[in-house]
């Protein structure tokens, strides 16, 4: 099997249903990831172990996916020179806030590249990004995708002239 270039890391298998998504596009573009459940407050020893173990197994990217008080993502940062990517999972509570506010506000020294609440996908598209710089193959990859995406939003434009916006809508109710 080939070896993980990045490690999708949740703090709960709650977070999972999300963090998936970047596992989806990550697939999408035919990139090596592992998936892990590691919590920084429930199994502090085993994550600590991980993210110091994770750049001599040859991975490049993390992504850590966590809710509430967050604390993954930066804990791993903190024991690591990989970059890591962020997201904030939402919450019942402060509907991802809390999440967020505790990923991204890192100290200086530690950065966590931080995406929107529940953006998995997001982090999946920045973890190839930054693969892609020594891989021109999964750059063309991501250069496609791009253009698929402009070309969705044209043909949208092109629709609404034609239709005009009651039709429109009805359409896409
Ligand atoms: C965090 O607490 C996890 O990342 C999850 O988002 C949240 C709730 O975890 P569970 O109680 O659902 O396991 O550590």
């Amino acid at each position: 099997m080939e070896k993980p270039l990045v490690s999708i890391v949740m703090g709960s298998d709650s977070d999972l249903p999300v963090m998936k998504e970047a596992s989806d596009i990550l697939n999408q573009f035919n990139v090596s990831h592992e998936t892990l459940i590691l919590s920084a407050h429930r199994s502090p020893e085993e994550t600590a172990q991980y993210a110091k173990q994770a750049i001599k197994n040859d991975v490049r990217v993390v992504i850590a996916g966590a809710g509430g008080a967050a604390h993954l993502a930066g804990v791993i940062a903190s024991l690591t020179t990989l970059p890591v990517i962020g997201v904030p999972i939402k919450t019942p509570a402060l509907n991802g806030t809390d999440s967020l506010f505790s990923i991204v506000q890192m100290p200086p020294g530690i950065p966590v590249a931080t995406v929107g609440i529940n953006a998995a996908k997001n982090a999946g598209i920045l973890a190839a990004q930054i693969l892609s710089l020594s891989n021109p193959a999964l750059q063309k990859k991501l250069e496609d995708y791009k253009q698929s995406l402009s070309k969705s939003v044209l043909e949208k434009t092109e629709k609404l002239k034609k239709i005009g916006i009651e039709k429109y809508l009805s359409n896409t109710k």
